[in-house]
């Protein structure tokens, strides 16, 4: 088997050589970009500080695969397999509810030190790790709001929270030297039509302000926004939209989180980058598939997937995004599903990166738009698994359906043990 990759593969490196890719730099370009993988696929974001606390703020997983993560131990090993299975190195992304506390703690209550776990854990296995308060599935989401809401005591609990996120992302980035990406995203709408939509902006503003400002060294950690077009019971008004938050981050010198689930199924989402780029201090992404609305499926090798890589590729700004992922699905295997995800997400990076660029950008100044549908057309046939295996050999992963096998021994051994 692996004689016959190797073949492929050099088959593969003459054929995109004759239109003026290299193969062994894109490799090589691959191997450097970071994912940030969820863990909240793991657990179905139950967290280990309220397990028992249903789901709120318009997100919900559907399906009971057995095996769920419900200890630290659980969480973390299941990551480490699913890491096993990826190539590259990679970074975790943590919500504040995976806390791991001596006595029962509140969100208003977090410490650095509550997350030593997780940072033991990330030095053991070479991740990096990104941060997010949880602003849901808590009784302080107080008639659909939190730091928007007219309520004083609500906004403030909420306030305290997002102080506390910062101080957790801060010690991840001075523990694990690389920075960390702090993302907020907040459910406050309403399900009918407001009267008033300018002061929950405005008071939204005003907590958000309040939780930035003490300053951290961005080495360690920034901040990212995540706006939503709608959620279930906030149909009609959702106080951080996206044009809300480019604004803020704009202006504020944050990171914008564009979650590929949060618009409208005909948008675009990729053609949203280069608009914001040329502005804004960078991005955060939150990789999803939404079917039909913001449901939160495993993301695959499509369209939507591969325009948005292409589009980071295409126009170089791989080094102002950071790609996280955001799905959770429990009708399958759940160590499954972060592999099919994250390697989707990779597969669609080195499609993108498989392209003479150059020529193209050259072609289109030229106004050649024959050659520029030619060669993208004929792009889509080109050996572009070949390289993908190859890939996966020199990262020491198994190649194509193989690592199946692993999940299904796990989750023979582990997962139905539990
Ligand atoms: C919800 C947002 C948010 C969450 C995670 C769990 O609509 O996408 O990013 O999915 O924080
Ligand atoms: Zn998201």
């Amino acid at each position: 088997m692996t004689k016959q990759i190797e073949e492929s593969y050099q088959l593969a490196k003459q054929r995109y050589a004759e239109i003026g890719v290299d193969t062994e730099q894109v490799l090589a370009d691959l191997e450097k970009v970071k994912l940030s993988i969820h863990s909240w696929q793991g657990d179905d974001i139950h967290g280990f500080l309220f397990p028992n606390q249903e789901l709120t703020g318009g997100i919900g997983v559907s399906g009971n695969y057995p095996g769920v993560a419900t200890t630290p131990d659980q969480l973390s090993n299941d990551l480490s397999k699913a890491l096993s299975l990826i190539p590259g190195k990679h970074k975790v992304q943590l919500h504040a509810i995976y806390a791991v506390t001596d006595q029962p703690k509140d969100l208003d209550q977090l410490e650095p030190s509550d997350f030593k776990y997780w940072v033991d854990w990330a030095k053991k296995e070479g991740v990096g790790l990104d941060m997010n308060g949880t602003f849901f599935s808590h009784p302080m989401l107080k008639d659909g709001f939190t730091l928007a809401s007219p309520d004083k005591e609500v906004r403030d609990f909420w306030i305290e929270h997002g102080k506390r996120s910062r101080a957790i992302a801060n010690y991840f980035g001075e523990e694990l030297g690389q920075q960390s990406v702090n993302n907020f995203w907040i459910p406050d709408g309403y399900k009918d039509n407001p009267i008033d939509k300018l002061t929950p902006r405005l008071r939204l503003i005003d907590s958000l302000d309040e939780i930035i400002k003490q300053p951290y060294a961005e080495k360690n950690t920034i901040e990212a926004f995540e706006g939503k077009l709608f959620g279930t019971g906030v149909e009609s008004y959702t106080v951080g939209s996206h044009e809300f938050y480019a604004n803020y981050a704009l202006t504020r010198e944050k990171l914008w989180t564009i979650d590929a689930g949060h618009f409208h199924p005909t948008e675009d989402v990729s053609d949203k980058f280069s608009a914001f780029t040329p502005f804004g201090k960078g991005l955060m992404l939150h990789v999803s598939r939404p079917v039909r609305w913001d449901s939160d499926h495993v993301v695959i090798l499509d369209d939507a997937l591969i325009r948005m890589m292409r589009s980071l590729v295409r126009d170089d700004l791989l080094g102002q995004t950071n790609i996280g992922l955001d799905f959770f699905d429990a009708t399958i295997n759940r160590i499954a599903a972060w592999v099919i995800g994250t390697r989707a997400t990779q597969k669609a990076l080195l499609m993108g990166m498989l392209a003479p660029i150059k020529h193209l950008k050259e072609v289109e100044i030229n106004h050649d738009l024959t050659e520029r549908l030619m060669l993208t057309e004929e792009l889509k046939s080109y050996p572009f698994g070949a390289v993908w295996d190859e890939f996966c050999v020199r990262n020491n992963v198994p190649v194509g359906t193989e690592w199946l096998k692993e999940v299904q021994t796990y989750e023979k051994d582990v997962l139905l043990k539990r």
